[in-house]
């Protein structure tokens, strides 16, 4: 295989530097290990390392990939700003970077080659859209509370603002409470408590993740109330545990964000490397599900 260019250390395998978020979800470990079997599978080296959902870490991972001057830096920013500096550091050392499943907020667009993810703000729109359709008969107001993902990540950011968009057409849906439970199942379980305690009417959790859904759930039965059905809950990814909630009824409807970017990377990565051109935004297809349409993807779901 060809393609790297001569600073990559002499042969011609592709090095690739991941700097990954961390290890908040569910989703996050199916991602990993796509990015992992798919370097392996496309003979690719890969270093690999977990940021712990800190920005700084992230920062200094991407500087010691510089430093050992790997073909080709790829990373998940845990948050879109604050960037710059590092990317145009790679940049002066000619290493071609590639944004995977999160973005920046930078200006410059020269800093990076192209962006494989999944449109968040689509997902947000879909988790409004089915509440719309489920509450249409509805006359009176219907209390949501949201658990955020993690403070300033993008698909925090947009999938509040998809959700926010569609359910304010309606002024009957109001957020009655909207707190970050940073894509974790303990956080997630912990912010559905105090929401618990301080709004005795809660009609919807919508949770931009899984596993935050997932504490919630613990949260709720833990209050003596009925997931599911005392409070309906909206999550997005669809990973397995959500799946199965879903499944069981504790969960209505999940919006689909799929972690399987690892392919579609490593492709990219060789098109950069070989000179190709390459579209500046490639977006993940994703759906939808339904309890009904859990049970039937569930025995043959991947992660
Ligand atoms: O939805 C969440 C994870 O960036 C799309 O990060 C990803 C999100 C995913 O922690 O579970």
């Amino acid at each position: 295989e060809g393609g790297a260019p001569a600073s990559g250390g002499g042969d011609s395998t592709i090095t690739m530097g991941f700097a990954q978020v961390g290890a908040e979800s569910g989703w996050r470990t199916a991602n990993t290990k796509s990015v992992q079997e798919s370097a392996k599978a496309a003979g690719i080296d890969l270093k690999f390392s977990d940021a712990q959902q800190k920005q700084e870490n992230q920062i200094k991972a991407i500087r010691s990939y510089i430093q050992q001057k790997v073909d080709v830096i790829a990373f998940s920013p845990v948050v879109e700003s604050g960037w710059d500096t590092v990317l145009q550091e790679a940049k002066a050392a000619n290493i071609p970077v590639i944004l995977t499943d999160r973005a920046v907020d930078s200006p410059d667009k020269t800093l990076y080659k192209t962006f494989l993810g999944s449109d968040f703000v689509e997902e947000g729109k879909k988790a409004g859209q089915w509440l719309v359709e489920q509450y249409a008969s509805e006359t009176g107001d219907v209390n949501i509370v949201e658990l955020q993902g993690t403070t300033g990540s993008a698909p925090a950011n947009d999938r509040k603002a998809g959700f926010a968009e569609v359910i304010g057409a309606d002024p009957k849906f109001k957020v009655i409470a909207s707190q970050s439970g940073d894509f974790t199942r303990a956080k997630g379980k912990e912010v559905m408590d105090a929401f618990l305690k301080a709004n005795p009417d809660i009609d919807v959790l919508y949770a931009h993740n899984d596993d935050m859904g997932l504490g919630a759930i613990e949260a709720i039965e833990g209050a003596g109330k009925v997931p599911g059905k005392d409070i309906k809950i909206i999550t997005v990814d669809a990973v397995k545990d959500g799946m199965q909630a879903l499944a069981d009824g504790k969960i209505n409807y999940i919006v689909e964000c799929s972690p399987l970017l690892g392919p579609q990377l490593m492709d990219l990565a060789k098109k950069v490397l070989a000179g190709e051109t390459v579209p500046d935004r490639v977006v993940t297809e994703e759906t939808t599900f339904t309890q009904e349409q859990a049970k039937q993807a569930l025995p043959t779901r991947q992660y």
